[in-house]
């Protein structure tokens, strides 16, 4: 049995910042990184991954809803595998790291595995739609390999109008055969991500790497006051002003989502008819909610919804709410926590023998793929915890520890596995 390479292997880990900087330039934007699912972008990026996955020793095919796999040539087909990997796709104005730290971390270890006696196939994935930007829901190539997509997901559009069947179609792919993309729970024994942190705890901990426990329940929802569109000479007592609820609204959303200790967001608004002139009829604003628990999240939730109802009623508004993506809090494999902790601790890294536990308040693939495997989740120091803008930033040293934690982690779980 392989014995894990320990010592932070700074050519990998500058190999792995190099393509970084590679897939950041397959961008929808002039001057950032934007890379949306089922884009020319994304097209760029399967085939550098795929090409570095074959580089790896990786057999590499694409699968039916555009996620971007690699299988270690040589493993018995019938073996089950243990899979690595995270997501390609970015947020408008992204960094070069999110996501893309964890496919190609998974990769390096891959190579460095590839001749190492396995008793189960070693698969790696690169998700095409975590960020869920372009469609409004998200995590939509880690659900379809999980088997949790719906067909209804074709007519979803995005803000040009374009149908994601249609998008499908011009990506390659048979919008009728995603779920074709599904994997059983016989074929998968674990799934493993590195992520950056997208916080500041282990920067403030003077940690390198941390263990995931758990992924925070998330809520996104769609928020409409509708009002009456009026001349702005309208008088004060005459007006039923929609922004004017909907920024009252989030400010109460602030005060509400603070006092009780969940996180929530407001990233987006829209109003009608969008004139300096006019008195807005329409304001209708994103809500990104996450708590620990669901119970914790539906718990502030039903307090903000309270508020919202009374500022509609007090300011003559009608209001609707619609939900638009929902997901239970995952707890990582406890199995694979301590994996993802042994391996740290063969890092060597300070405090390695106590390795860091911590929960995301990010969500990540690893929330669909609990539908179908075990997950297990590393987090990577972020400078200042900055993550969705171009100032995020990791360091090679740390990036060269987590490629060894991975594999550690990998030979850790081939020691320990049982076929059943
Ligand atoms: O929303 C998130 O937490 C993730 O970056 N998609
Ligand atoms: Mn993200
Ligand atoms: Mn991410």
């Amino acid at each position: 049995m392989a014995e894990p390479r320990i010592g932070g292997d700074m050519t990998a880990a500058e190999r792995v910042l190099d393509r970084a900087d590679e897939l950041a330039s397959h961008s929808d934007l002039p001057d950032g990184i934007e890379r949306v699912y089922l884009s020319p972008q994304h097209r760029a990026a399967n085939d550098l991954a795929a090409r570095w996955m074959r580089e790896a020793g990786l057999v590499a095919w694409e699968d039916a809803a555009g996620n971007q796999c690699g299988r270690r040539a040589g493993a018995g087909d019938q073996l089950p595998a243990v899979l690595l990997g995270s997501h390609l796709d970015t947020v408008p104005g992204a960094g070069r790291y999110d996501g893309i730290l964890g496919v190609l971390v998974a990769i390096e270890v891959a190579a460095r595995l590839r001749d190492a006696e396995l008793p189960f196939a070693l698969e790696v994935v690169a998700f095409g739609d975590e960020e869920g930007t372009r469609f409004g829901t998200t995590l939509l190539g880690s659900r379809a390999l999980a088997g949790t997509w719906q067909p209804e997901w074709g007519g979803l559009t995005d803000a040009d109008g374009i149908r994601l069947a249609d998008a499908a179609t011009a990506f390659g792919l048979d919008p009728a055969r995603f779920g074709d993309a599904a994997r059983t729970p016989e074929e998968l024994l674990a799934y493993l991500e590195v992520h950056i942190e997208q916080g500041p705890r282990l920067e403030d901990a003077d940690r390198a790497l941390g263990v995931v426990t758990a992924i925070a329940a998330a809520e996104r929802r769609v928020i409409t006051y509708t009002g009456e569109s009026r001349h702005c000479a309208t008088p004060w007592d005459l007006r039923h002003d929609a922004l004017l609820g909907a920024s009252e609204a989030i400010l109460a959303i602030e005060r509400v989502a603070r006092a009780h200790g969940s996180y929530a967001t407001v990233g987006r608004i829209h109003v009608e008819p969008d004139a300096v002139n006019v008195i807005p009829g329409v304001a209708a604003f994103s809500l990104d909610l996450r708590d620990e628990t669901a119970t914790g999240r539906d718990s502030t939730w039903e307090r903000i919804l309270h508020e919202l109802e009374a500022i509609a009623v007090q300011r003559g508004l009608d209001l609707d709410v619609s939900s638009t993506h929902l997901a239970p809090e995952v707890v990582c494999a406890p199995e694979l926590r301590a994996a993802f902790a042994s391996g740290i601790a063969a890092t060597n890294d300070r405090g390695s023998d106590e390795p860091m536990e911590l929960f995301s308040v990010a969500g990540h693939d690893a929330m669909a793929v609990a539908a179908v495997a075990p997950v297990g989740m590393l987090f990577v120091r972020c400078r200042g915890g900055i993550s969705h803008h171009a100032d995020e930033s990791v360091r090679a040293d740390d990036v060269a520890l987590a490629i060894d934690a991975l594999e550690a982690a990998v030979l850790q779980l081939a020691a320990e596995y049982q076929p059943s």
